[in-house]
């Protein structure tokens, strides 16, 4: 019996339409080793996200409920400092929280400056589901969310406090990215319909301006979904991010033939070149997943790591690749 190599190698003598057709097999059984379903999520705290996020996409349930149940865990859980409650807070010391979440209709809603309320990305859907519009923000988003039955709480706990006043002593703004770990979640999800999904929550950059906004609230910065094609997330200076509509030029590439991790380089390169004169500490990291379940992701710098679940190799995390060391 001949193996895939030897029928390969003999198709190879025996005239153009064979020979093309036999590459286009090969190549098209490398493109679907993805499988279904799958979710993936940015940093060590992607891998509760994703055990959460599996108990919904195991029984068969749909990408939108596990990437926000996903998500919802690093945001409930005090220890990770860059996300929902437990958050670093901005220079005046208050937790501001932004989040998004898509589906594969091109559904989306997103909250922006969200004071006091622990699941932003929960807010977030509900301003996709019930309202005409995609984002609210600030005050307008908390009466929203007030409104809606979630409630208020103090998300500055007293460790981030302590850090705030200790920052405070030299007020000095230099965000590093994964070495200060203030890191955002973002969460990429296939469901057993083969519909995608994606949410990314966060409570920003440490110390930033009262009022900023990064990407990660933002439609085709922090996240984007194109459900015929796939869906791409990002995490790192959301400056750097919103200037070069970071996931959207991901899924875009994905559009154009590339694997999930060759547009997440491809984005990389494009925001290094971009950022020539800015490239101290900066870090930008994309995760993407397409629509046949294949995978990838890419940073700037080393560090940058990710959790993937699915059925054959359970929930693991990868380190992402990289262009250059700290
Ligand atoms: C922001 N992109 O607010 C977020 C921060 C982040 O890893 O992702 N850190 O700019």
């Amino acid at each position: 019996m001949q193996n895939r190599r030897s029928f390969i190698k003999k198709s190879l003598t025996v005239g153009g339409g064979l020979l093309s057709s036999t590459l286009f097999s090969f190549s098209s059984s490398i493109k679907k080793e993805g499988m279904k379903p799958i979710m993936i999520s940015t940093w060590n705290h992607g891998f509760g996200a994703n055990e959460a996020g599996w108990e919904y996409l195991k029984e068969g349930g749909s990408a939108l409920d596990a990437v926000e149940y996903g998500v919802r865990v690093p945001e409930a859980d005090p220890k990770e400092r860059s996300v929902g409650y437990g958050g670093l807070p901005d220079r005046e010391g208050k937790v501001t929280l932004d989040a998004c979440i898509m589906d594969h209709k091109h559904d989306c809603g997103s909250v922006a400056f969200l004071q006091g309320i622990k699941h932003p990305i929960s807010v977030a859907r509900l301003v996709m589901e019930n309202t005409p519009h995609v984002m609210l923000v600030g005050e307008g988003a908390k009466q929203f969310a007030l409104a809606n039955g979630f409630e208020e709480e103090e998300l500055l706990i007293e460790q981030s406090k302590k850090d705030w006043e200790k920052w405070m002593e030299t007020s000095k703004y230099k965000p590093v990215i994964n070495i200060e770990n203030h890191d955002t979640i973002g969460a990429l999800a296939l469901d057993a319909d083969g519909n995608l999904a994606g949410a990314c929550t966060t409570s920003g950059a440490a110390y930033k301006m009262h009022g900023r906004v990064g990407d990660s609230p933002i439609i085709g910065a922090g996240l984007f979904v194109d459900g015929e094609v796939g869906a791409a997330c990002a995490t790192g200076l959301g400056e750097a991010v919103i200037r070069t509509a970071g996931s959207a030029m991901v899924v875009e590439y994905m559009r154009m033939g590339k694997s999930p991790r060759e547009a997440c380089e491809i984005a990389v390169k494009r925001i290094m070149n971009t950022h020539k004169n800015r490239m101290e500490n900066l870090q930008v990291g994309f995760l993407a997943l397409n629509k046949d379940g294949e995978y990838g992701g890419y940073g700037i710098r080393s560090g940058f790591n990710f959790a993937v679940v699915d059925k054959k190799n359970g929930n693991r995390m990868e380190d992402a690749p990289y262009k250059m060391e700290w």
